[in-house]
Parts: structure tokens; C-alpha cells; sequence
């Protein structure tokens, strides 16, 4: 299979140029992917688009990682409804540090043969001089042309300022940039760039004749209709500090059966066969989840080494199978560790006194249900646990219900989990 076919076979192509499966066979290119510093940390929105990039590294094009020092200055009206709130230059610098420690985990940019480069358009747009730029490069582009663009169209009636107007303008000067100095023919991104970088061709070609191609990847959906990349407290990142690697794996072996095989194309680089042996494997047992651990284990070696995946694993099996026992067998940090990211109640040691009725230790006191009601139904329903056991409608909470005498570990049904931290 060559490059286009691999990435169409992944699902990982949503529309590209005519003619850029001709450039492909004949040559070795460059092709570039830009990220804006929006954020210190990159996301799992942001990774399909990347996989794109390492995709065409596998196949001996130059990957270029662009960091959007001068764009995030200005602000990407693709896909927003609103106009942005200007970054600060200190958040910028700080989300530029953030991110490009991500990429030098995802790509080599050492490396003997063929190493990745990194460039910050920051370092071409400093000492340009507004008059060259609307003599040399704004003169190409009309505001017709301009302005068919979607990201813009969207933006007539609610109103975009001359400023995000003129983005696309930049982003393609960039393309114009590295097809001049870095060989650069190929413009990769998420479909909502498709605009940006067609601005790009366009410029590279009225202003001299070049060719120059787009290649786009779909926005991840998921089947059931709700935003990709997002857990219950916000976006996936991929910085450990922000979202533990605990999490991220969650957030992939969670994966719905019906996204699973999605997600193993786009998210691995797992050859075909090895990935049509899995579907198939799933297929005849989807209760044992070989495609979500499979997709997990190799995203979450990728962004955070292998020693976090398995100590990922080892804390999944204990909250997903582990015993009382194995429970208050644990030091303070490893509770603090295995249990790091479930969501936590408090509760004061005063009212904690002799014991507490399970009712109320529900309800009132922590508030892991809103209503007595609601407290009372789940007993009696069974479904709730405290430190792996499941309790009835008259248990009582005491000391003996404490891990390191500070930690309670609630349970509802077979995914809510909750953490009391006893003060
Ligand atoms: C700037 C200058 C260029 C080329 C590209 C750019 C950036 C581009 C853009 N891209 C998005 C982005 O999001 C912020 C990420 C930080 C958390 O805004 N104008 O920077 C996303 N991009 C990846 C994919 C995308 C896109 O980083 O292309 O489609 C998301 O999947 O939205 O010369």
C-alpha cells in the first residue's frame, strides 16, 4: 500500500488536492503540520492530525512540525463562533515551551536519517514590515476570494474583526515560506483547516507559479453524537500533569465498541493485518475488549512510556477487580496514586463521630448523591459499594470503613467511582 492508500484505509483522509498522489509517487517531499499556542499542553483533538504527520515520516517525507508563534498572536477564526480573547505574550511563550516539549516526545527532530524539523513562524513574520507584507503578499489574494471561505462566511452577521480576517493570509504566507526555503509542497490538518491551507496553494501560485498541495483529515466524531476528546472534567491532554496517564488510558479503554475500530486505525500505527486480526477478535468476544486495550495500551505508550501504561493497568485491575484487602493494604501514596483522578467528596471528621447511617453518608454528608431519595433507591438496588463491598440499605459507616484512616472509596453501579476524603 503507498502513503494515500494506508491513510484511506485508516479512515484518516477527509479531502486533499488533485495531484498530490502523483508528487507523492515521484518524490521525497516536505510536508508541514502547524498548532497554534492556544494551550501549554496538546490534546487528544490535536493527535489525529499529528498521526497524519508521523504517517508521512513512516514513508520518508520530511516531517515539519510549524509552532504558531506568530498566528497564535493573531488568532484562528476556523471552526469558532466568536471572535478569541488576544492571547498575552507570557501565555503565548509559556504554551509554545508546553507544546513544543510534547512534539519533541512525538517526533525526532535529531535523528540521523531523515530527522524531523521544527520551525516557529514567529521567526519569519518579527522584522516584517507591514507595507512589504500588503505589497508583497496581500496584494495576491482579493477579499472575494477571501471571503468565501467558510471560516469567514460564518462570521458575516456575528461580526470578525479585520484581524482574524486576515489570518488565513498569514498561515498562508507560511505554506508560501517553507515551499520557498523548505522544499515544502504538502500542507497537512484537520478538516476545519481546509480553508487556511488552500489560501497557502493559492498564494504559492499566483505569486510564483508554484504547486503546492493540501491534505486534510476528518474531525474525530463519535457514534453516539457527543464531542470527542472531552472526560467529565474537561478536554484529554496529553502533559501528565494535566490529565494523569491513569486517565488518558481510562479515556481510551473506555472506548464504545463502536468507536473502538475507528480509533485503532486512526490513534496506532498497527499494521493492517494486526488490526483486522483484532476486529475480528472483538467481533467474536466484545465483552472481553480487545480492541479498547489494545488502542489504549499503545496510545498511552506513545504519549507516556511504557512504565506509565502498566502502572495504569495495575491501577485499573485494583479498582476494577481488587478486594478490600488489596485496598487497605496500600500506603497513603499508592492510594494517592491508584486512585489519582476519581473524583473526590469531602467529608469532616467531626461528623464522621461513631458511625454514620449509609443514607446519610450519601446524601448529606458528601453529597456523591443529591437526595436521600436517590440514596435509599441505590441500596436498595445494590449497586453501591464502599471499599470493593457492596453494602445494604442499613449499613453503618465507622472507623473500620477508613483506608489510611482518611480515604473511603464509594462505588455506584459498575463505573462511578467516588473518593471521600475524610478532614
Ligand atoms: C498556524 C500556522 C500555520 C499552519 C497552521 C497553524 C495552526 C492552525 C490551527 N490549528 C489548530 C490548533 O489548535 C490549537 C492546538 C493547541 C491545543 O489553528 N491555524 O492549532 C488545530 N491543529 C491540528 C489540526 C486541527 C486544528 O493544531 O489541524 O484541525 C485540529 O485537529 O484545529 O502556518
Amino acid at each position: 500500500m503507498n502513503l494515500i492508500e494506508e491513510l484511506k484505509w485508516r479512515g484518516m483522509v477527509h479531502d486533499y488536492m488533485p495531484g498530490l498522489e502523483d508528487i507523492l509517487k515521484k518524490e521525497k517531499c516536505s510536508a508541514y503540520l502547524g498548532t497554534d499556542p492556544t494551550a501549554d499542553s496538546l490534546h487528544v483533538g490535536n493527535l489525529s492530525s499529528l498521526m497524519l504527520l508521523i504517517h508521512f515520516q513512516r514513508f520518508g517525507h520530511t516531517p515539519i512540525v510549524l509552532m504558531g508563534g506568530a498566528t497564535g498572536m493573531v488568532g484562528d477564526p476556523s471552526g469558532k463562533s466568536k471572535e478569541r480573547n488576544l492571547l498575552s505574550e507570557e501565555a503565548i511563550q509559556k504554551n509554545l515551551d508546553g507544546q513544543r516539549k510534547q512534539m519533541e516526545k512525538l517526533f525526532d527532530f535529531n535523528a540521523e536519517n531523515n530527522p524531523a524539523v521544527m520551525v516557529n513562524n514567529y521567526d519569519w513574520y518579527k522584522n516584517m514590515n507591514l507595507l512589504d507584507f500588503l505589497r508583497d503578499v496581500g496584494k495576491h489574494l482579493t477579499i472575494n476570494y477571501m471571503s468565501a471561505k467558510e471560516s469567514v462566511k460564518k462570521r458575516i452577521d456575528s461580526g470578525l474583526s479585520f484581524t482574524e480576517f486576515s489570518y488565513q493570509l498569514i498561515q498562508g504566507y507560511d505554506f508560501y515560506y517553507l515551499w520557498k526555503n523548505y522544499n515544502c509542497k504538502i500542507q497537512l490538518g484537520g478538516s476545519d483547516q481546509w480553508g487556511n491551507i488552500t489560501s497557502g496553494t493559492e498564494l504559492i501560485r499566483r505569486m510564483e507559479g508554484g504547486e503546492a498541495y493540501a491534505l486534510t483529515c476528518p474531525l474525530i466524531t463519535k457514534a453516539d453524537g457527543t464531542k470527542f476528546g472531552k472526560s467529565e472534567d474537561g478536554a484529554v491532554w496529553l502533559d501528565a500533569d494535566k490529565t494523569s496517564p491513569y486517565k488518558f488510558y481510562q479515556f481510551w479503554v473506555t472506548t464504545s465498541d463502536a468507536d473502538a475500530e475507528q480509533y485503532i486505525k486512526k490513534f496506532t500505527l498497527l499494521p493492517q493485518e494486526t488490526i483486522n486480526a483484532l476486529i475480528e477478535e472483538h467481533q467474536k468476544a466484545p465483552h472481553l475488549k480487545v480492541l479498547q486495550k489494545k488502542l489504549a495500551e499503545e496510545v498511552t505508550t506513545m504519549i507516556h512510556g511504557e512504565e506509565n501504561f502498566k502502572q495504569a493497568v495495575r491501577a485499573t485491575q485494583i479498582l476494577f477487580k481488587g478486594t478490600k484487602d488489596d485496598l487497605m493494604s496500600f500506603s497513603k501514596n499508592q492510594l494517592i496514586e491508584v486512585l489519582e483522578g476519581v473524583p473526590t467528596h469531602k467529608l469532616l471528621r467531626s461528623e464522621h463521630g461513631e458511625s454514620l447511617n449509609a443514607i446519610d453518608f450519601l446524601s448529606e454528608q458528601t453529597g456523591i448523591l443529591p437526595s436521600k431519595g436517590q440514596a435509599r433507591r441505590a441500596l436498595q438496588e445494590n449497586s453501591i459499594r464502599i471499599n470493593m463491598e457492596r453494602i445494604g440499605l442499613d449499613y453503618q459507616i465507622t472507623k473500620n470503613d477508613l483506608l489510611n484512616d482518611e480515604f473511603i472509596l464509594v462505588q455506584k453501579g459498575k463505573k462511578n467511582k467516588y473518593l471521600v476524603i475524610v478532614e
